[in-house]
């Protein structure tokens, strides 16, 4: 990689010199105004511009030799096989530049913005902006009819199925993993309330949490405070026995342990204790207030368990909702419900598609 610096009176013509030293590939890493320097004469002199400009492949498109205004800098090496170069200078780049890169206009800038202060991905931004734009055909840039289109291409590419759908006759077994303080316990006691309380449906819960002091007696309260009943499994036969036990209910609902994405033998532990048990529906439990690579990790974690459905909790706590969006779009997972808040039975909502939108142009 080759970079260097460009002083021009102003940047258009330092862009221009840009391109015919470095080719169409160059990339832009900085620019700005140099202070005004006294001439010979006591006069300021007009102030000049300077980009610094890469090109990843020296050679292409460059033309060395033609040096006005140009000063070369010593040529930076960085070993190629350590590092993708070109996500490298994209870090480097200002926003407006980065969008540049990404073959943005000018009326587009806001939308990106926007989104991208949200936590969307900004290349998957710009593939949205692109698609919009080709969709909305419109020969001049009419932005709110851009503005429209993005936001039905968003819609179309979230997956939400509604909350749990019962299986009639036979017991529905839906179990919530997910990593530790995700609200697991807390959904379920709101996941019950609503079947038992509202749907007037026959519910049980199991716990497979018997390890902690309090895990079992935080369910507890909430089954005695319903009427409904609550069940502990420390192995596969117990929870076996239980399922037979309840086989008159209409749901079962599992709650389990919460786990570091690190702990790499557990999703291993569940699938032993869940074998047998006919189909149990895996929902991942996920707070929208974890960073994305905390996401990412616990999906991986819990992957080979065969995840059917994502919940999201603390959507009252979270800043920024993009990453929940890039996440749905990752996996392919639909979505199944949204915890707003501490409040049971009250702060759990059927997951929306209009809702992930507007939060994240809110
Ligand atoms: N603000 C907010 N807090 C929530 C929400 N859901 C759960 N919480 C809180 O998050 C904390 C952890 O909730 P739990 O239900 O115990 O989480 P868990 O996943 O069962 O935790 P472990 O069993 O330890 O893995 C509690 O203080 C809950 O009140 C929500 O939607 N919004
Ligand atoms: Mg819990």
């Amino acid at each position: 990689m080759r970079i260097r610096r460009f002083l021009a009176k102003n940047y258009t013509q330092a862009l221009t010199k840009v391109k015919q030293e470095l080719g169409e590939d160059a990339l832009v890493l900085s620019t700005r105004t140099l202070n005004a320097a006294t001439g010979s004469d006591g006069l300021n002199a007009a102030p000049m511009v300077e980009i610094t400009a890469a090109v990843e492949h020296p050679g292409q498109g460059e033309k060395p030799g033609q040096t006005a205004f140009m000063e070369s800098e010593r040529p930076v090496h960085l070993r190629e096989d350590e590092l993708d170069l070109k996500s490298l200078i994209f870090t480097l780049l200002t926003r407006t530049e980065r969008a540049q890169s990404l073959g943005l206009k000018r009326h587009q800038l806001g939308i990106y913005s926007r989104l991208v202060d949200n936590g969307v991905n900004e290349r998957l931004v710009s593939k949205l902006i692109e698609k919009a734009s080709a969709e909305t055909a419109e020969t001049n840039s009419d932005s709110d009819a851009e503005h429209r289109k993005i936001t039905e291409l968003m819609q179309r590419a979230l997956l939400c199925k509604g909350g749990i759908q019962l299986n009639g006759k036979r017991t529905k077994k839906v179990a919530l993993v997910g990593p530790t303080g995700a609200g697991k316990t807390t959904t379920i006691a709101k996941l019950a309330a609503d079947f038992a309380l509202r749907q007037k449906k026959k519910v049980a819960l199991v716990t497979l949490d018997t390890y902690r002091m309090g895990a079992i007696d935080q369910l507890k309260v909430y089954g005695e405070i319903m009427r409904i009943p609550v069940e502990t499994a420390s192995n596969r036969k117990e929870l076996q026995n239980i399922v037979r036990k309840h086989s008159d209910k209409d749901l079962l609902l599992i709650d389990t342990m919460g786990k570091s994405p690190k702990d790499d033998s557990y999703c291993g532990q569940l699938k032993v204790m869940f074998k047998d048990l006919g189909e149990v529906e895996t929902q991942l439990v996920l707070s929208v207030t974890a960073q994305e690579n905390i996401l990412q990790a616990s999906f991986k974690q819990f992957s080979s368990l065969g995840i059917d459905r994502l919940l999201f909790t603390k959507l009252d706590e979270g800043m920024s909702f993009g990453s929940l969006f890039n996440f749905c779009l990752r996996t392919r997972i639909p979505l199944s419900y949204f915890t707003v808040g501490q409040r049971v039975p009250e702060d759990i909502e059927v997951a929306e598609k209009e809702k992930v939108i507007r939060l994240i142009f809110n």
